[in-house]
């Protein structure tokens, strides 16, 4: 071997080691690629795994509702009854308030007629008293009594008047007397008929309105956990709309990386065939340098 082809038996020989590093390279870059491929794909199945079920879950609700939950006419719709629920709500809590001041007043104007009665009947018992009055036993002696221990047989007046009076003065006395008790009887009846008129009455209304405001208090807790729910179920619809629209854009997006992914393993695959093609050609070039190269080949 002259020293020409010694010299370019080296180079080539170095120039095949160096193209046989850079296939090395590419190979490794490529079972990156392959692994990156991979794991978009697995991802990429998750993904559309987790959307099937959101829109069955979506599918199912719709036949539920039997409308579409995810349209915009839906969530109008929705909000629609979510406001007038509010104000249903709204109206109870007034009503409520309503019921409790006319129950106030009711308490007032009984409490006010109660106290009336009680008024009355006290001036009717002091005048009662006082038509039945007192017997003077005499403008000398400052002495008086009841007008009740007049003529009862038993002296009260120190100078025993009481028990001398003249007929007339007694009958006039009697005759307080009779007046005074008649005023206390009827006054007693009036109290006993306006309280027992009163009471009942009072009782009667007060419970109406105190079930007026349970019953109103009930379907306004009704109402306010109907409203409730609407609002979970309306975010929970939402919540699934919006994972659905980032998940379809994920799951898009994982597509077109993956499309440039399989495009770097296209061309990594192409350019290993290159450096194979370019090594055989330099091996080509010097095989004649090398003493049984064909066995060394392969063939
Ligand atoms: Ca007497």
């Amino acid at each position: 071997m002259g020293i020409e082809d010694y010299n370019f038996l080296k180079s080539t020989l170095e120039e095949v080691s160096k193209l046989q590093e850079g296939k090395k390279e590419t190979k490794n870059d490529l079972k990156g690629w392959k692994k990156s491929l991979n794991d978009r794909k697995e991802e990429l199945a998750e993904s559309q795994e987790e959307l099937e079920g959101i829109e069955a879950s979506l599918e199912a609700a719709s036949k539920n509702v039997g409308e579409n939950v995810e349209s915009p006419s839906f969530f109008q719709k929705m909000e629609t009854v979510l406001m007038r629920s509010e104000r249903k709500i709204e109206k109870l809590e007034d009503k409520e308030i309503r019921i409790e001041e006319r129950q106030i007043s009711i308490n007032l104007k009984f409490g006010i007629i109660g106290a009336m009665t009680i008024g009355i009947g006290l001036l009717m018992i002091g005048f009662g008293l006082s038509r039945g009055g007192e017997f003077s036993c005499g403008a000398n002696t400052g002495q008086s009594i009841p007008y009740m221990e007049v003529g009862d047989g038993e002296e009260d007046c120190f100078n025993g008047r009481d028990e001398s009076v003249p007929d007339g003065d007694l009958k006039q006395g009697q005759q307080y007397l009779r007046e005074s008790k008649a005023i206390l009887r009827g006054t007693t009846i009036l109290c006993l008929v306006m309280f027992g008129f009163l009471l009942p009455s009072w009782y009667r209304i007060s419970k109406e309105k105190v079930r007026h405001i349970e019953i109103t208090e009930t379907s306004r807790e009704e109402e306010e956990g109907g409203l409730q729910d609407m609002h979970r179920e309306m975010s929970d619809f939402k919540e699934l709309v919006s994972r659905k629209n980032l998940l379809s854009k994920a799951i898009e997006d994982s597509i077109q990386a993956s499309i440039v992914v399989e495009k770097a393993i296209q061309l990594n695959n192409e350019e290993i065939r290159n450096i194979d093609e370019l090594i055989e050609t330099k091996m080509k070039s010097i095989s004649h340098l090398i003493p049984y190269s064909e066995f060394l080949n392969g063939h």
